[in-house]
């Protein structure tokens, strides 16, 4: 006899640390966009694992990517090379037009490697005083959870009791241009940035804001890191979200949907010129650029563009969002999004998006609050017109209950 769902969460509630406060649904199987719990109940998932299911639950070209590699070899560490690396790195250059990539397995991981990175090549190139670096980041910045990562983070919570922080952070009001042209000095060598800011509760910056930001650390030669670990992939309708104001960023910062959910893959993806300040040594991991990992993420991106997940983002966003903009509540202060990368803010008197989401569970569609008032909604890109449709009744029920 299985169990059902509160004896397992009886079990997780007294063994696993309570980091977290997820929705009491107990997930056995998934494919695509639907999820089963282990009563048997199935739910649309509009979260899509935090965009890392992008092209859906099992894909089974990811899948059987894995299941093949995983027979020949799953890990050499990088003290030797191994036959899937160097092709993945290849095909993320072709794909991205950089020159070179430095794998690691989470998004904060690749995160480090891009400061680290930034911070030595002001050293070496740029000619900072050695550990004078600033790095700049933006208020409701999210990058990762280690200690670096949330010394500049402005979300108190994500910083209690974690102290003391690291140095050399300087925070500028995410979407405005001259706090950035303000906080610069001759020692700032890094800005870092979300083009669209995930767990700031989908914020979308002023057009143009990119743009601008990216003349001014050209002008001041700082280097601009895009974090696309959320918004990248084709969650917000491109490849990645900074193609919509026309930049290039000197890094850019990638995980979640590289693997498609299958293993945990992230990158750095740079030049050359900035890659090239890590000398075999000075930077690593015993996981990053394994074959099992390299060779799920390959399969991955295939899939993306093969699929054309990226375009189907951006038009079934663009349609997602008008019919969310159409619904008349009371509730709702304002529907943003580009692509599939969705926000559905209240209004405080609404009194917190947790009980929308706990509504919207009990309809068979998962949703995560982010930051208390937002609604995420972030399908799997292989969502289709009558998934939509099917859900949309639902939703505009749900966003018109008291
Ligand atoms: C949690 C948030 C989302 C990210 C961006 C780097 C990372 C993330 C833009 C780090 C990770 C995850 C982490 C997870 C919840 C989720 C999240 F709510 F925390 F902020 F997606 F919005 N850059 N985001 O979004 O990547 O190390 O996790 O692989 O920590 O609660 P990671």
């Amino acid at each position: 006899m299985s169990m059902n769902t509160q004896e397992i969460i009886n079990i997780e509630e007294q063994y696993g640390a309570h980091n977290y406060h997820p929705l009491d649904v107990v997930i056995e199987r998934a494919k695509g966009i639907w999820v089963w719990d282990v009563d048997g109940r199935k739910y649309m998932d509009c979260l899509a694992a935090y965009s890392a299911v992008n092209q859906g639950h099992c894909h089974p070209r990811i899948v059987n990517a894995l299941k093949e590699q995983a027979e020949k070899v799953t890990l050499t560490s990088r003290a030797f090379r191994n036959a899937q690396l160097p092709f993945l790195c290849k095909e993320l250059c072709e794909l991205t037009g950089y020159e070179m990539v430095l794998p690691m397995n989470s998004g904060a991981e690749a995160v480090e490697t891009a400061l680290k990175a930034v911070r030595k090549w002001g050293y070496k190139v740029k000619g900072v005083p050695e550990y004078k670096a600033e790095i700049i980041a933006c208020t409701n910045n999210f990058a990762g959870r280690t200690i670096s990562i949330i010394s500049f983070s402005t979300e108190a919570q994500y910083k209690d009791g974690f102290g003391p922080f690291t140095e050399g952070f300087k925070i500028v009001e995410f979407g405005n241009t001259k706090a950035l042209q303000d906080a610069i000095t001759s020692n700032t060598v890094g800005f870092l940035v979300e083009p669209i800011q995930g767990e700031g509760g989908v914020i979308i910056p002023p057009d143009g804001y990119l743009k601008e930001a990216y003349d001014i650390c050209r002008t001041n030669n700082v280097l601009m890191i895009a974090d696309e670990i959320q918004s990248g992939l084709g969650r917000a309708g491109k490849l990645f979200a900074y193609e919509y104001e026309g930049i290039k960023p000197d890094v850019v910062t990638i995980g979640k949907a590289l693997s498609g959910g299958c293993y945990p893959v992230s990158a750095v993806l740079s030049s050359k010129e900035v890659l090239g300040v890590f000398k075999p040594g000075d930077h690593g991991s015993t996981f990053g650029g394994n074959p099992l990992g390299a060779a799920v993420a390959r399969e991955a991106i295939k899939v993306l563009i093969e699929e054309n997940l990226i375009e189907n983002s951006y038009n079934l966003g663009k349609y997602f969002l008008e019919k969310l903009k159409s619904i008349q509540s009371k509730h709702i202060k304002e529907v943003r999004g580009k692509g599939l990368f969705i926000g559905v803010e209240l209004k405080p008197e609404a009194k917190g998006a947790r009980r929308f989401c706990e509504a919207l569970k009990d309809k068979g569609i998962l949703c995560k609050e982010t930051h208390e008032n937002v609604i995420r909604f972030a399908p799997p890109l292989v969502i289709t017109k009558d998934d939509i449709d099917w859900a949309f009744p639902k939703i505009e029920e749900v966003l018109k209950m008291d």
